[in-house]
C-alpha cells in the first residue's frame, strides 16, 4: 500500500548541495517509490559540535510501497554508496544523512527504527524545509506543523537559491 513518506537529508562534507542533489537522485530513482516533492536547500548552522562545517539540509516527500526497514535500508545504501562512514562522534560531520521523519501516520519504535524522528518536532532545518512541501501536515500525535513552527524560530537558517553551491 502506498504511503506518504517524508525524508530529512543533511550533508556537511564533500559540496554538501552536490550530495544532496545526488542523493535526491537515488531517491527517486528507489524501486516502488515515487519521488513527489521536494524542498528547497537551506544552509544551517550545526547542532552538536561546533567546530564542524555548517550544513545544507532539505526534505522529500515520497510516496512507496516499501516497508519502513525496507526504505531504511534503501536509504542506508544510499548513504555508503556517497561515502558515508559511521564514525564515533554523535552528531559530528556527514557526506550524507537520511533520516525518516515520517512514515504515514506510522509510530514505530524499533532497535533500528524510531518514527516519528526523534528531534524533528524542535529542528528549525527540518520543519521549515517540511513546511515549504506540506505546509499542512500533522504529526501522529496530532500536533500540526505551523503549532511546532511558532515554537521553532529560524534563526540559523538560509534558504539557497536553486543553482547555489557550496
Ligand atoms: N535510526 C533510528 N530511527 C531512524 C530514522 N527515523 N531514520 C537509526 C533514519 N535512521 C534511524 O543513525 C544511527 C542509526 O539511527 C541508524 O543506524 C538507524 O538504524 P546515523 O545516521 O548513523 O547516526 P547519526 O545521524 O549521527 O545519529 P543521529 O542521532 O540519528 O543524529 P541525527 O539526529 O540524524 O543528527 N546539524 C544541522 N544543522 N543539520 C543536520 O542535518 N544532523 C545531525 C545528525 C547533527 N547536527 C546537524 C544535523
Ligand atoms: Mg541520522
Amino acid at each position: 500500500m502506498r504511503v506518504r513518506v517524508y525524508i530529512g537529508l543533511g550533508s556537511n562534507l564533500s559540496t554538501p548541495t552536490e550530495q544532496l542533489r545526488n542523493a535526491l537522485a537515488a531517491i527517486a530513482a528507489l524501486p516502488q517509490t515515487a519521488l513527489i516533492a521536494q524542498s528547497s536547500l537551506y544552509i544551517s548552522d550545526p547542532l552538536g559540535p561546533a567546530d564542524q562545517p555548517r550544513y545544507v539540509n532539505a526534505v522529500a516527500a515520497l510516496d512507496t510501497d516499501l516497508s519502513p526497514l525496507a526504505l531504511l535500508d534503501a536509504l542506508q545504501t544510499i548513504e555508503q554508496e556517497q561515502g558515508r562512514t559511521r564514525k564515533a562522534e554523535r552528531w559530528g560531520p556527514r557526506t550524507l544523512d537520511l533520516d525518516i521523519l515520517l512514515f504515514g501516520a506510522l509510530q514505530v519504535d524499533e532497535p533500528r527504527l524510531t518514527v516519528p524522528h526523534y528531534h524533528m518536532h524542535a529542528r528549525a532545518f527540518v520543519l521549515y524545509p517540511l513546511a515549504e512541501i506540506a505546509p499542512h501536515l500533522r504529526l501522529p500525535d496530532g500536533r500540526a506543523l505551523t503549532e511546532l513552527l511558532s515554537n521553532c524560530p529560524f534563526a540559523g537558517l538560509e534558504r539557497l537559491n536553486e543553482t547555489s553551491s557550496i
